[in-house]
């Protein structure tokens, strides 16, 4: 049994939708970040930066795992899914960009547009314009491969997939890019993404572009 640290989040998101598609049994334990359950000393303890999402693994040893990216690969090497080894160097750094630049970009313009409107200018113009780009790059990529490392579904969509579907937020206009809204329907139709989407059982639905 897998055991999910977990908030309502893209992040959050990405792990309960990799555990729905690789059909393994897991346990949710919420951490309200909002009331600052992630800073607990007992939290801690398996989370050096305070931030969720964190796995420990009840049938390897209670192996603990942080940083989505690792979580993904960890369940993905585990479990033979979604991240085939033959395509690895692709995978990896469809995976990285997402870790290392989608989601903190996106993540400031969440912070600067919509937590935070009228804080500053210069945040929320530099980081929709940045959201607007990376829209158009994964537009462009996904005009030339069915899903983000190649042809085959991988970790790397489920990485990215849960901060586009936070799309009404970003008042880019998912609709505007064709292959981007194409790929985000046929990932959104997946019963592991409904399910996954939905891990915090509040019955929430995707959003439509
Ligand atoms: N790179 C990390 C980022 C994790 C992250 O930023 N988690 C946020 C929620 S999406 C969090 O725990 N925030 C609480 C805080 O910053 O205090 C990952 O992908 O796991």
């Amino acid at each position: 049994m897998i055991e999910l640290f977990s908030a309502d989040t893209p992040n959050g998101k990405k792990i309960g939708i990799m555990l729905e598609e690789i059909g393994y049994e897991y346990k949710v334990t919420k951490v309200n970040i909002n009331k600052d359950e992630q800073f607990k000393k007992e939290f801690r303890k398996i989370s050096p930066f305070s931030k969720i999402p964190v796995i420990v693994d009840h049938q390897n040893n209670k192996e603990v795992v942080f940083e989505s990216g690792a979580i993904l690969i960890y369940l993905g090497e585990k479990s033979k899914k979604f991240y085939d080894l033959k395509e690895r160097l692709k995978i990896n750094q469809w995976l990285m960009a997402q870790m290392g630049y989608v989601g903190p970009m996106i993540g400031q313009h969440h912070q600067f547009h919509h937590y935070n409107t009228g804080k500053s200018k210069f945040g929320e113009d530099r980081y929709f314009k940045i959201t607007k780009t990376i829209y158009a790059d994964l537009d462009e990529r996904l005009e030339q491969t069915k899903y983000l490392a190649g042809e085959n579904y991988t970790i790397a969509d489920i990485a990215t997939w849960p901060w586009i579907a936070r799309h009404e937020w970003h008042d880019v206009g998912l609709k505007k890019f064709k292959n981007l809204s194409r790929w985000y329907l046929e990932i959104s139709k997946r019963k592991a993404v409904i399910k996954g989407y939905d891990f915090m059982n509040r019955g929430e639905i995707i959003p439509k572009p």
